[in-house]
């Protein structure tokens, strides 16, 4: 969460209470105001929650067009039965699966799995090198610092509409090897 990218709208926001303002106080307190609501905006727009599942989080990479990209995100479950994220779609990929990364000799391979687990009290990290979301034949790119749609799908909980933070094309973790 704290490497969520900030967009030079937002940073323009934070410096502008600091620099003098030629306008009265009153728009001055104003500009402070926004400056707070936009601050706020990152890290509380980006959780979510469906039933017992939260969802920390979800982010991707910066992925060109007819591409794959990969989805990373938290799930906790708070409830005291278990959970299974079932399936994803996003209006911008042909398909999505739900992978594994397994070792295969020297190599790390990937393997779609039926469905992931949530055991009650547990938190599963989608992250690279391990479990993630697969997303194939992108027909859009996805750039980084704008947002893209995905809809989870769980037993439990039932379906529930995120959007993935798109970082930088190399953002921590590793290759996502295909
Ligand atoms: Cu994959």
């Amino acid at each position: 969460m704290s490497r969520l990218p900030v967009p030079a709208a937002l940073r323009a926001a934070h410096a502008a209470p600091a620099t003098p303002a030629p306008a009265g106080p009153t728009v001055r307190r104003r500009a402070l105001v926004v400056a707070a609501v936009l601050c706020a905006l990152p890290a509380a727009a980006h959780d979510y929650t469906a039933g017992d599942i939260a969802i920390g989080h979800p982010w991707t990479r910066a992925a060109g067009a007819n591409g794959n990209g990969a989805g990373f995100l938290r799930l906790r479950n708070a409830g005291t039965q278990p959970d299974r994220l079932l399936s994803a779609a996003s209006p911008i990929a042909r398909s999505v699966e739900l992978h594994s990364m397994v070792r295969d000799g020297d190599v790390m391979r990937m393997r779609p799995v039926q469905n992931i687990v949530i055991a009650p009290g547990q938190t599963v990290e989608l992250r690279p090198g391990g479990l993630h979301i697969m997303m194939i034949g992108l027909s859009a790119a996805m750039n980084q610092g704008s947002r893209v749609p995905l809809t989870l799908r769980f037993e439990r909980a039932g379906d529930v509409q995120v959007e993935l933070v798109v970082e930088a094309a190399g953002a921590r973790g590793g290759a996502h090897d295909h």
